[in-house]
């Protein structure tokens, strides 16, 4: 097969002097950075479904990415060459992981048993692949939301049948993701909400959307795939409400049905935003419940209200995201999974290879940043002391649970009025960040 890249060599590391577009400035695998190489703490994965699938269509107009390799076919033989093209791309970009949904990767036959057909016939050429560059799937997922039988939903549809279709789907999807020996596995909610509550009965779409998972979990089990569930928490598009909406009620939906522990969450900045939350919010919200398991990398656009699923170059956002990932112990089954497109105005495919450096390096300097961050320790001893008050003395013994209401209330009645003593020197600290960046 001739090359898709013929013209791009491997993407090489030359350091924040490099004036070359086709190199990491930033990103350098084997550099270690708080015990851990960047290659380890990173784990990049580069998306089948944007990178490879992505037309460049939007509601107003039609494709615009010029893919010379793609022959538009809908055909197997066009699956197993794009596969072979997406691991010259990965390869050549460095990336050690990739993602895809189902049908990402073959087409949709006429049947369900035609598109598992199609789908082990590329299955074989991304496991030859994988084996050939030691690239590794991160994790796979179905896709349950593109074809027209889910549009009310998959396991929360009115109709038994698609819930029983995209269970089918969903099984498959895990026999194949354990044959490469994927590292996890993703449910997105695609469709899994409602339009509108007057013909909705969300009790029981929740429930079965929990049926669902409980099934998962007991197959994965059956067949021994040892790779880590996620939930990825999105609060709309493309319904109004979809029942994942953010890492709060995903951690909340997973204990109700008592699946928290077969659960970690994929934090996707994008549909952070989108709730009404930074990135560092549900992260945060994750971390605490010890549920951060990966995250879907990219941005919105402030002006723009959707999922636009932009590359994200901000280093305040890489670096705040990284805060949080190394403050909970950084990535172990998880990565930073650019799900993310190139936009329609991006048509090369030389694009691919700008949007992931540039997201690639972003991700590097937020890495080190914080890293240096935590090393330095006034940030994390401002926090230990502004608690301080609940080391010792009243606060050591309600934190406990040691003193009642009536101790309580003697205490503050001789205590007098409690004065705001402490400031929380938001300014100060924005400073200290900015000593970093
Ligand atoms: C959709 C989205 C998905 C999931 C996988 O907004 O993020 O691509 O990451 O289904
Ligand atoms: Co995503």
């Amino acid at each position: 097969m001739p090359a898709a890249f013929p013209t791009i060599s491997k993407i090489k590391f030359e350091g924040p002097k490099s004036r070359n577009p086709l190199a990491f400035k930033h990103y350098n695998a084997k550099e270690v950075v708080a015990g851990k190489t960047m290659h380890d703490h990173l784990r990049f994965a580069v998306v089948y479904w944007h990178t490879f699938r992505g037309t460049g269509s939007d509601p107003f107009g039609a494709g615009t990415m010029q893919r010379p390799w793609d022959d538009g076919s809908n055909t197997v033989a066009n699956a197993q060459n794009r596969a072979r093209v997406a691991f010259e791309f990965i390869e050549k970009l460095g990336a050690p992981y990739y993602c895809w949904h189902d049908r990402d990767v073959a087409p949709e036959g006429a049947t369900l048993g035609e598109s598992n057909k199609n789908f082990d016939a590329v299955a074989g050429v991304l496991k030859e692949e994988q084996q050939r560059t030691g690239v590794k799937l991160l994790w796979g997922t179905a896709n349950l939301f593109s074809n027209p039988r889910f549009v009310h939903g998959a396991s929360t549809s009115c109709n038994a049948d698609v819930f029983a279709f995209a269970a089918a789907q969903v099984k498959k999807a895990m026999e194949v993701t354990h044959e490469l020996g994927g590292e996890g596995y993703t449910f997105w909610g695609g469709r899994e909400g409602y339009q509108t509550l007057l013909n909705t009965d969300m009790k029981r779409e929740q429930a079965h959307l929990a049926r669902l998972l409980h099934l998962a979990v007991a197959y994965k089990k059956q067949i021994g795939f040892k790779g880590q569930f996620y939930i990825e928490p999105k609060p709309k598009e493309p319904t109004k409400h979809q029942y994942d909406s953010d890492a709060a009620a995903c951690l909340n939906f997973l204990r109700e049905y008592d699946l928290l522990p077969h659960f970690k969450l994929n934090i996707e900045t994008n549909h952070a935003t989108l709730a009404g939350h930074s990135m560092q919010h549900e992260l945060e919200v994750a971390g605490a419940a010890k549920a951060l398991g990966s995250i879907d990398a990219n941005t919105g656009d402030e002006l723009l209200g959707w999922d636009t699923d932009q590359f994200p170059t901000n280093i305040y956002l890489t670096t705040y995201t990284m805060l949080s990932v190394l403050k909970y112990g950084g990535f172990t089954t998880g990565g930073v999974n650019f799900d993310a497109k190139v936009r329609r105005e991006s048509f090369e495919p030389l694009d691919l290879f700008y949007a992931h450096i540039g997201g690639m390096d972003a991700f590097a300097r937020g890495l080190k940043i914080a890293a240096a961050i935590h090393k330095d320790g006034r940030l994390a001893e401002f926090v230990k002391q502004r608690y301080a008050s609940w080391d010792t003395g009243i606060g050591k013994k309600i934190e406990s649970g040691k003193a009642t209401m009536k101790e309580i209330e003697a205490y503050i009645l001789k205590q007098g009025e409690v004065a705001p003593n402490t400031s929380g020197r938001q300014e100060y600290l924005e400073n200290l960040i900015n000593e970093f960046i």
